[in-house]
Order: structure tokens, then C-alpha cells, then sequence
């Protein structure tokens, strides 16, 4: 008998409504791969992080909250966006204690900057003031439609996955990447140069991705080729 992958999500927060809550595209798109996704808790002790780190099969790092600042050692702007403690705190730990087993990671939107600020990397606070954005990266719903192409590196093992250097894909977010970690290589990029996609090669599996794939895998055939590949790196 073949187990599935059991995969920890990480919990959205909304602090206006006091609630800790998920979206149902993490948690279905993980499913129709093949995967049992996993609402975490916020750890607030390492030792709890570093247990669950052993016991899942992978981890997916979703959207939300701005990273704090200071995770780069730099001061919060004015135009910075809502930030979370308990989710920088919590992610952080979980982010350590499973790259440190080599257990396959995604990262979506806030989960790419986050990643790559854990890693060593710096972010734009605010992309649409501090850099020279050429296409729109904000939201513009419906979430569910491709908005900008992206271009993928032909080296990059995306490019190998979806056998094309063009896809289109959604984008709401008002942050991105400024300086990339140097433990991660840039697999795709907006037309304007923003990043959109990054990979760790010194891992197993730690793949992140700016955009929201998992608001487009019912319909987009490269959303759900990334859930895929992501599900068969935790078996
Ligand atoms: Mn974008």
C-alpha cells in the first residue's frame, strides 16, 4: 500500500477578523496531486517546528502578511504592507528546521520573499514606488486569470518541467525580490525584470514561485504541473 504525502501548510492570518483561516485553492491543489495537506500551527518554540519538520513529507509556504523587515536587517518604510509576528516567527523556525532535513518546500508569494529574505536575500517594500515596474503586478481581479507572461530560464529545471520559456500567469502582490539569496538561482522573470520564480540547487526540493498557482490549477495547465512536481518530490 502507497501512502499519500502528508504536506504541512502554513496558516493564513487575518487580524481583523481575530481568525486563523486557509484558502481552499492550497489545500485542493495540493489534494488533486496526490497529497494530504495539513494546516499547521504558529510554533513558538523551535523543538515543536523541528518535530513537525520530521514527521511531514514536505512543507508548502503560502501567501499573505508582508515579511518584516527587519528578517533584512532593514527598517520598515512607510509603505510597507501589514506584517505578521506569529507567522515570520513561526515560518521562520518551520523554514530552518525543514530545509536542515532537506524536506521539500514551496513557497507562494509572501513564501518566495520570504524565503529568499531567510536565505540571505533583500525585497522590494513596495514594488510600485521603489522599482520601475513595467506591467502591473497588483491585483487586478478575477485571481483566477493569467495577467502578465513570465520567461523561464532554459536551464532552470521550471523550463524543464513545463518544456516552454513563456507562461502567462496571475499577480497580486506589491512586493518582490530585490536582492536575490545567493543560495537561490532565478528560474523566471517578468517582462519588467522582476523575479518570479526562484529555486534553492543545493536542495532536494525548494522550488517558490511569486505568483498564485493555487488560484489557477483548475484551469492552468502550468499551475498544476508545479503542484505535481512538488507532491512527487515529498514522496
Ligand atoms: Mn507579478
Amino acid at each position: 500500500m502507497k501512502y499519500k504525502p502528508i504536506i504541512g501548510v502554513t496558516p493564513l492570518m487575518d487580524y481583523d477578523k481575530n481568525s486563523v483561516w486557509m484558502l481552499p485553492g492550497y489545500l485542493k491543489g495540493l489534494e488533486d496531486a496526490g497529497a494530504v495537506p495539513v494546516i499547521l500551527p504558529f510554533f513558538t518554540e523551535y523543538k515543536d517546528a523541528e518535530r513537525c519538520a520530521e514527521l511531514f513529507d514536505g512543507f508548502l509556504f503560502a501567501g499573505g502578511q508582508d515579511v518584516d523587515p527587519s528578517v533584512y536587517h532593514e527598517d520598515r518604510l512607510p509603505l510597507c504592507g501589514e506584517i505578521s509576528p506569529e507567522r515570520d516567527v513561526s515560518e521562520s523556525m518551520l523554514f530552518r528546521a525543514a530545509s536542515g532535513l532537506d524536506k521539500p518546500i514551496l513557497g507562494i508569494c509572501r513564501g518566495i520573499q520570504l524565503i529568499n529574505a531567510l536565505m540571505g536575500g533583500t525585497l522590494w517594500q513596495d514594488i510600485s514606488s521603489q522599482y520601475s515596474c513595467k506591467i502591473q503586478h497588483t491585483r487586478i481581479p478575477p485571481d483566477e486569470i493569467p495577467k502578465h507572461d513570465i520567461i523561464i530560464s532554459k536551464w532552470s529545471p521550471l523550463y524543464d518541467l513545463l518544456g516552454t520559456d513563456r507562461i502567462s500567469v496571475n499577480s497580486y502582490h506589491h512586493q518582490g525580490i530585490r536582492e536575490v539569496s545567493p543560495a537561490l538561482k532565478v528560474m523566471a522573470d517578468a517582462p519588467d525584470g522582476l523575479i518570479e520564480a526562484v529555486y534553492a540547487p543545493a536542495y532536494r526540493f525548494i522550488w517558490a514561485v511569486q505568483w498564485h498557482p493555487e488560484l489557477l490549477f483548475e484551469t492552468d495547465k502550468s499551475a498544476s504541473l508545479l503542484f505535481s512536481e512538488f507532491v512527487n518530490k515529498c514522496r
